[in-house]
């Protein structure tokens, strides 16, 4: 079996984890012996075992004697600080492991390239897979967090045949999307900390905000309402599955929910740096922009953003409010069908 197989299985595990790892990455390791798959295992949430510790914890009893002489693959750099929990490092030199692979390095910087050191120098075999990009998507989010100093941005929306956001006449109900990809979006929500969207979406559209169509845990919905029109009144502060996080322009507010007071009444390149610093604060590693079209284009202009997933449903709306235009640093990474809608996914290519 090669490594690279091995290591995609651990990419597929670390996939499994949902957005209870906040700012830590996802993480998947795989034990092999001989050939054969002994153990499996994934980090789940922040402040609980890192992947290595579910791996080895998997290992049944009849085969834990082959464990000093199995290889440990791992998505990431085995961490060797004592953080919420202790250092895989130690764990993998307790149990004897003598070989070691990993893709990438941890870019938080008391353990990039400290981990695979204190390995090698113990003697263990350590193989690494830097440009392995399975594993790169997985730890994505920590890397944005670590280097950027904010979370990893996802933007999503949906827009008509013809590149509407919303039909003209707003009074009229409309879907753009099928049944199939909102289940999918749901999915996803279970996979980010925060869904942001601004005061005018939430006063028209009234969203829930919440992940109802897929178990798992609820983002906490942010907005964005630098002009104070939110009256308090509206669905999400009843239904969300937490408690509102607003940034207000208003001193007291009176909005159940917890608010953050931005002097800048536009959404300008300061604002949006002040809202991404608190929600790094928060340790969210991931967040999700949902729009509208204000908030989309402004993380759009100042370069506020790693992936964007559109959704072209189809129908055409004719007249209407414009969807936004990604710039030429959006890399089309897949498109594909989901029945009679297309899902584009564009990375942002470094700088
Ligand atoms: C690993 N395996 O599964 C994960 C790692 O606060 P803690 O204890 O969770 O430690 C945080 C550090 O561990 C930080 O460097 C983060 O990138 C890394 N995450 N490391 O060996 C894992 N989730
Ligand atoms: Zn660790």
């Amino acid at each position: 079996m090669k490594n690279i197989d091995i290591l995609s299985r651990t990419a597929q595990l670390a996939r499994l984890a949902d957005s209870r790892v906040c700012d830590n990455p996802r993480v998947g390791a795989v034990l092999l012996h001989d050939g054969r798959v002994i153990g499996e295992g994934y980090h789940q949430q922040a402040g609980r075992a890192h992947a290595e510790v579910n791996c080895l914890a998997s290992v049944r009893e009849e085969d834990r004697e082959l464990i000093p002489e199995s290889t440990l693959f791992v998505s990431l750099e085995p961490c060797c600080i004592k953080g919420r929990t202790p250092a895989c490092t130690g764990l993998i030199l307790k149990q004897q492991i003598k070989k070691v692979v990993f893709a990438q390095r941890d870019t938080s910087d008391e353990v990039s390239g400290r981990g695979a050191g204190i390995l090698r120098e113990a003697g263990v075999r350590v193989k690494e897979y830097p440009n392995f990009t399975p594993t790169a998507a997985t730890n994505a989010n920590r890397f944005v967090y670590t280097t950027e100093q904010r979370p990893f941005i996802l933007l999503k929306y949906a827009q008509s045949a013809d590149g509407l956001l919303r039909p003209r006449d707003r009074s009229k109900k409309y879907w753009i999307t099928n049944d199939i990809s909102r289940r999918l979006v749901h999915r996803w929500r279970t996979h980010t900390n925060a869904l942001i969207i601004g005061a005018r979406t939430v006063i028209e559209d009234d969203p829930k905000l919440n992940a109802r169509l897929f178990p798992g845990p609820d983002p906490r919905p942010v907005i964005i309402d630098l002009r104070d029109r939110l009256t308090g009144k509206e669905k999400i502060f009843a239904t969300a599955g937490h408690k509102p996080l607003v940034f207000t322009g208003r001193k007291a507010a009176k909005l159940k929910a917890d608010t953050v007071e931005i002097k800048e009444k536009e959404l300008n390149k300061k604002a949006l740096k002040k809202i991404l610093k608190h929600l790094h604060d928060l340790k969210f590693g991931h967040v999700t922009v949902e729009g509208g079209a204000v908030i989309l284009n402004a993380f759009l202009q100042y370069g506020f953003w790693d992936e964007a997933c559109v959704f072209t449903g189809p129908g055409r709306f004719g007249k209407g409010l414009a969807a936004p235009q990604l710039p030429a640093s959006a890399e089309l990474t897949d498109s594909q069908y989901i029945g009679t809608d297309r899902l584009d996914r564009y990375r942002h290519l470094p700088k």
